[in-house]
C-alpha cells in the first residue's frame, strides 16, 4: 500500500530524512499550501510568497527525479486548508494508512501530526549539526546553558577551525574585534537578488490577491527560490561579503540595510541550503587566505554555535516556551511596529526595511526593535507573534529562543545571562541613525530627551529586585544609585510619559 510522505515548507531538502525512508515506486509525497500555515500569524507578503514559491520549484524537482507528488495549490478547490487535513483526504484517495515525517519545527504541527488517525512514522530531522540527544546530553546537569560553550563542543565535534585540539589563532571566539561602527562603502554589494521567474511571478499574483491586507512590500520579490539559487546567494556572500562580515557585525548604517550580514537564513530555514555546508565553505576561505579569521570565526559561530544552539532550547523547553513571561511585562503591542510612524529614527530604519525586504540583520532586531519593547514592557507574547510574522527566515524553533530568550528575557535567563537592554548611547556608537532623529541621543531628562534613555532606567528601577545582584549589572545600578533622587524622579517621570504616550496609542 501506498505511504503518505509529508514534505513542508521549510522541509525543502533532497535529503530529508522523510525522503530518504520513502520508496519512490510505492509512496505519495505531500506538499500543501494551506492557509492554516500562511495565517497562523499575518506573515509577510514577502515570506509567504518565498516559501510558495520554494514549495512550488521544490515538487518540481521531486518529480522530475522521479516522485509521485501530491501538490495542493492555495486556490485548488479540494484544498481542506490545513497540513492534517491534506493528509487525510490523500489517505482516503489513496487508501494509505502510514504517514512518513520528518519532524515539523514548530510544536504546533508536531501535536497535530500526533492527533492524526493515522499512522505516522516521525522521523529526526538530521538537517543540523546536533541531533536532540546530543544537546540534550551536553546540557544535562549543568546550571546555566552558555552558547560558548556548547559551540566549542560543536567546534571539537566538527573539526572547524581546529587546530589540532586548539582553536585556530588560539582563541575560540574574536568577538571582540567585531565590535566597530561602518562606513558607508559603495563597493559593498549586498545580497545577490533575483529576477521573478514564471513561477515565482505566478505565486506573487496569488500573494498580491490573497493577502493584500498583510503587513510588508511584495514587490519588488528578488529572494533566491530554489537550491540552484541559494548556491549562488552563498557564493556571493562567501566571495565579497564574508572578508568584511567581522568589522561590520554589530554596525547599522543607514542606507545598507545588510552591510556584510549574508542574508541566507531564509534559504538555510527552508532547506535549500546546508548548515555543515556553509560552515566548512567559510572555514575554506580562511584557510585560502581570501578571508581573515575574526570574520570566518565570527560567522561560524552563528550558524554552529547560535543556530545550534537555540533549536536545542526550543525543543528542550517544550510547548509552552513561547509563551513564558518572566519579567510579566503586558503592554499591547504598540502601533509603531505595523509601520503607524514613529519619531525614533533608528526604529523607523528599522520597521521602513522590514516593510520592505522583510529582514532585518541581528543587531537591528536585538538593539533596536527587541530593546525598545524589552525596555517598554510589551508583552513578550505579542511581540513573538510579531517577529514570526514580519521576518522572511521566522520558523518558530529559531525565532521563539531569540525573542523569548535572548532578546525579551521572558524565559528567565536560559538564553541570555544578562538583558540586552541599552541606552541611546549604545545605539549611537554603532549607528548614524542618531544624527537624523527628531530625539536628542545626548539628553537623558526633559523635552526631545531620546526615549531609549529614559526607559532604560524606568526599566531597571522597576526591575531591581530581580537584577541588581546581577555581577554584570551591578555598576549599572550604583550609577542609577549615585544620582540625585531629583534626577531619579525627574528620568521616571519622563519614561511615565513616554509609556502613557504609548498607551493613549500617540506616536512616540
Ligand atoms: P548573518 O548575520 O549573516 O548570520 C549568518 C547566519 O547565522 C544566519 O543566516 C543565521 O542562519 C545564523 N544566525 C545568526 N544569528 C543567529 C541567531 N541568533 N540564532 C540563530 N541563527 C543565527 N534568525 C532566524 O533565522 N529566524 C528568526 O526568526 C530569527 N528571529 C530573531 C528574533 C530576534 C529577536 C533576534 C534578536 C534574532 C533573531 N534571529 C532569527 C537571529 C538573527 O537575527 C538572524 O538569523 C539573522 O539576522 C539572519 O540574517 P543573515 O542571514 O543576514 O545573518
Ligand atoms: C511559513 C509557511 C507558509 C507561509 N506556508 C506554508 C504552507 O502553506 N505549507 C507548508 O507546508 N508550510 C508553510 N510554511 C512553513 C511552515 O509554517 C513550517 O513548516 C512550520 O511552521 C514548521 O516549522
Ligand atoms: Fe534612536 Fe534615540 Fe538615536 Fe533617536 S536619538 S535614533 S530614538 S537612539
Amino acid at each position: 500500500v501506498t505511504r503518505l510522505v509529508l514534505v513542508l515548507g521549510d522541509q525543502l531538502s533532497p535529503g530529508l530524512s522523510a525522503l530518504r525512508a520513502a520508496d519512490k515506486a510505492r509512496d505519495l509525497v505531500v506538499m500543501a499550501e494551506v492557509m492554516a500555515e500562511a495565517s497562523y500569524v499575518r506573515h509577510h507578503p514577502k515570506k509567504i510568497a518565498f516559501f510558495f514559491a520554494a514549495m512550488r520549484k521544490f515538487a518540481a524537482r521531486l518529480s522530475a527525479a522521479g516522485w509521485r507528488v501530491a501538490y495542493t495549490r492555495l486556490d485548488d478547490p479540494d484544498n481542506t486548508q490545513s497540513i492534517p487535513g491534506e493528509l487525510l483526504r490523500h489517505a482516503a484517495a489513496e487508501g494509505a494508512r502510514e504517514v512518513l515525517a520528518t519532524e515539523p519545527g514548530e510544536w504546533r504541527l508536531i501535536a497535530a501530526l500526533a492527533d492524526l488517525p493515522l499512522t505516522l512514522h516521525q522521523l529526526p530531522d538530521d538537517r543540523f549539526i546536533a541531533s536532540h540527544a546530543e544537546f540534550d546530553a551536553w546540557a544535562a546537569g549543568r546550571k546555566s546553558l552558555r552558547m560558548e560553550y556548547f559551540y566549542r563542543e560543536m567546534r571539537r565535534k566538527t573539526g572547524l577551525l581546529m587546530e589540532g585540539g586548539a582553536p585556530a589563532g588560539g582563541k575560540w571566539n574574536y568577538d571582540a574585534e567585531n565590535r566597530k561602527p561602518a562606513a558607508p562603502d559603495l563597493f559593498r554589494h549586498g545580497p545577490l537578488r533575483f529576477d521573478p521567474d514564471d513561477i515565482v511571478q505566478e505565486v506573487l499574483t496569488l500573494v498580491e490577491t490573497r493577502f493584500a491586507d498583510n503587513f510588508g512590500q511584495l514587490r519588488p520579490f528578488w529572494f533566491a527560490t530554489d537550491a540552484d539559487q541559494a548556491e549562488a546567494a552563498l557564493a556571493h556572500f562567501l566571495t565579497n561579503a564574508l572578508p568584511g562580515f567581522g568589522d561590520t557585525q554589530d554596525a547599522m548604517l543607514t542606507g545598507d540595510r545588510f552591510l556584510n550580514h549574508a542574508f541566507l537564513s531564509p534559504y538555510l530555514n527552508a532547506g535549500l541550503l546546508d548548515p555543515l555546508d556553509i560552515c566548512r565553505r567559510a572555514e575554506a576561505e580562511y584557510r585560502a587566505g581570501r578571508a581573515p579569521l575574526n570574520a570566518v570565526e565570527g560567522f561560524i559561530r552563528q550558524i554552529l554555535g547560535w543556530r545550534e544552539f537555540v533549536r536545542g532550547i526550543y525543543f528542550r523547553e517544550g510547548p509552552d516556551y513561547p509563551t513564558r513571561n518572566a519579567l510579566t511585562h503586558t503592554r499591547p503591542l504598540p502601533a509603531l511596529y505595523w509601520g503607524a510612524g514613529t519619531q525614533m529614527n533608528c526604529i523607523a530604519q528599522a520597521i521602513a526595511q522590514i516593510r520592505e525586504d522583510a529582514y532585518a540583520h541581528h543587531i537591528q532586531r536585538l538593539m533596536l526593535t527587541g530593546n525598545f519593547a524589552l525596555l517598554a514592557g510589551i508583552d513578550p507574547g505579542a511581540l513573538h507573534e510579531w517577529y514570526l510574522a514580519v521576518y522572511a527566515d521566522a520558523c518558530e524553533w529559531v525565532e521563539a529562543p531569540n525573542t523569548i530568550g535572548m532578546s525579551q528575557f521572558a524565559d528567565g535567563g536560559i538564553v541570555a545571562s544578562k538583558p540586552y537592554v541599552s541606552s541611546g548611547a549604545y545605539i549611537d556608537r554603532m549607528s548614524d541613525y542618531c544624527r537624523s532623529c527628531a530625539y536628542d541621543v545626548r539628553q537623558k531628562t526633559g523635552q526631545g530627551a531620546c526615549p531609549f534613555n529614559l526607559l532604560y532606567w524606568h526599566f531597571l528601577d522597576r526591575h531591581r529586585d530581580r537584577f541588581a545582584a546581577n555581577p554584570r549589572m551591578g555598576p549599572i545600578y550604583r550609577t542609577w544609585d549615585r544620582m540625585s533622587p531629583a534626577r531619579r524622579a525627574e528620568i521616571l517621570s519622563g519614561a511615565q510619559a513616554v509609556l502613557d504616550r504609548l498607551d493613549a496609542g500617540g506616536t512616540v
